[in-house]
């Protein structure tokens, strides 16, 4: 999961990073142009047509760019969607506007989800009403939470603290409230957490 947290910056530094060398390289374009070839200086317009090796260049260069972002972003998401083996599962149920968590063996947490740390989490998302979205900054993760379809998300809490899950599709009025705390803590504060009434 450190893994896929890492993937997903990658993907996002490295789409950041073309983006804004792009924006400087046609800005500078841009302003070169104005100055040689502003009408003084240039009075004859020339006439250009057809530059096949220009045109394949223009063609190739950014198709391969636009593949290797694909790339990049196809790893992490692959990274974010198959779940090690042996990861805790809790459903987490969605509605307007809490998040209600329920464990493997019953127990039921609003607002506040609890895992222990080093062990894969597995969450099973559901809506009541309408589309929520599973949101957990920390670990890169966002999935909808739909009524009647089955999705979810998984996380490695690897190291103990407290994360804010937060509800990233517009729901309601009061979706801007719609959070959660993530508490990871030791495998043992975790049992005592979840076998307690
Ligand atoms: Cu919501």
């Amino acid at each position: 999961m450190e893994n896929v947290i890492r993937q997903v910056d990658a993907a996002f530094i490295y789409i950041i990073a073309f983006s804004m060398a792009l924006l400087l390289a046609v800005t500078a374009a841009m302003v070169y142009f104005l100055f040689r070839y502003r009408r003084d200086r240039n009075p004859e317009a020339a006439d250009i047509r057809g530059n096949a090796l220009l045109e394949l260049a223009w063609t190739l260069i950014p198709t391969f760019i636009a593949l290797s972002m694909f790339y990049f972003g196809w790893q992490s998401y692959l990274g974010l969607r198959e779940v090690p083996r042996g990861a805790l599962e809790v459903e987490a149920i969605a509605m307007k506007f809490s998040w209600v968590f329920k464990y493997p063996n019953g127990k039921r947490s609003e607002k506040l989800m609890v895992v222990p740390q080093g062990r894969p989490v597995k969450v099973n998302l559901s809506s009541l009403d309408v589309i929520h979205s599973f949101y957990v900054p920390a670990y890169r993760v966002k999935m909808d939470a739909l009524k009647g379809l089955k999705t979810y998300a998984w996380f490695l809490p690897a190291r103990t603290g407290t994360h804010k899950i937060l509800c990233a599709e517009y729901c309601g009025s009061g979706h801007a409230d719609m959070m959660a705390d993530l508490r990871v803590v030791t495998p043992e504060e975790y049992e005592a957490w979840v076998g307690a009434k």
